[in-house]
């Protein structure tokens, strides 16, 4: 029996394009279903599958749903583990693959978010933001990706904040590029891939949101 797969999204969100990036990578056909989250009207079907957190994204798989982003992004990897390996096999570099995407699940959406999404606050955020991509970056090294010579579970977990760097860096008034650019060619490495490149909405596209959400919330 062929596989059902439903995905519960909004379009901008880096948790939900992470999903969209794992099951391109690895080729697995799924139903795209929207959530109207500015308005705040979540489907039943997001309530029903996803009960404690109410967000997206929920990979509902035969049925089951699957929440978190990072976890439906392991849980993609272990159930199609024949193509694309995402994750190290070997225990030890997976761990430090997981380290990795926890240090990002922790660190790096506040004060991006706070770049775009605040009154007088938009700068410090930036400084933060910035720092946090050093780590990032240093992290890297003259590494191709974060695991090596292949892109993986790090990768997919930090590049779908590349189309949100613009709205942040034009908000938060810094410059990527300037301050870490070893990490905006790892980002523009990345971009060429197929699974990326058809997958990451346009960063103007993502701006205009920053921009209609602040008047919405009455910040312009
Ligand atoms: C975060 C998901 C999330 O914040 C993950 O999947 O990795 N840790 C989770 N989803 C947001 C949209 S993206 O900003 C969401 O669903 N928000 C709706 C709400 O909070 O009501």
């Amino acid at each position: 029996m062929e596989d059902e797969v439903i995905l519960l999204d909004f379009w901008p969100s880096m948790f939900g394009l992470r999903v969209r990036i794992a099951l391109a990578e690895k080729g697995v056909k799924y139903e795209y279903k929207e959530e109207d989250l500015v308005n705040k009207k979540k489907s039943d079907l997001l309530l029903q599958m996803n009960p404690v957190h109410k967000t997206i994204p929920v990979l509902v798989h035969n049925g089951k749903p699957i929440c978190e982003s990072s976890i439906i992004v392991q849980y993609i990897d272990e159930v199609w583990k024949d193509k694309a390996p995402l994750l190290p096999s070997d225990p030890y570099q997976r761990a430090q693959a997981k380290f990795w995407v926890d240090y990002i699940d922790k660190k790096v959406n506040s004060p991006g978010t706070k770049t775009w999404c605040t009154k007088g606050e938009e700068q410090e955020a930036g400084k933060e933001f910035v720092e946090i991509m050093k780590t990032l970056e240093e992290q890297l090294g003259e590494k191709p990706y974060f695991g090596g010579e292949t892109f993986g579970f790090v990768d997919i977990s930090l590049i779908t904040y590349y189309c949100w760097f613009y709205s942040y860096e034009k908000f938060g008034n810094f410059s990527l590029e300037a301050e870490c650019p070893k990490l905006i060619e790892w980002a523009k490495r990345c971009a060429q891939k197929e699974s990326v490149l058809k997958t990451l909405p346009d960063e103007k596209k993502v701006f205009g949101f920053c921009i209609e959400m602040r008047k919405m919330f009455g910040l312009d």
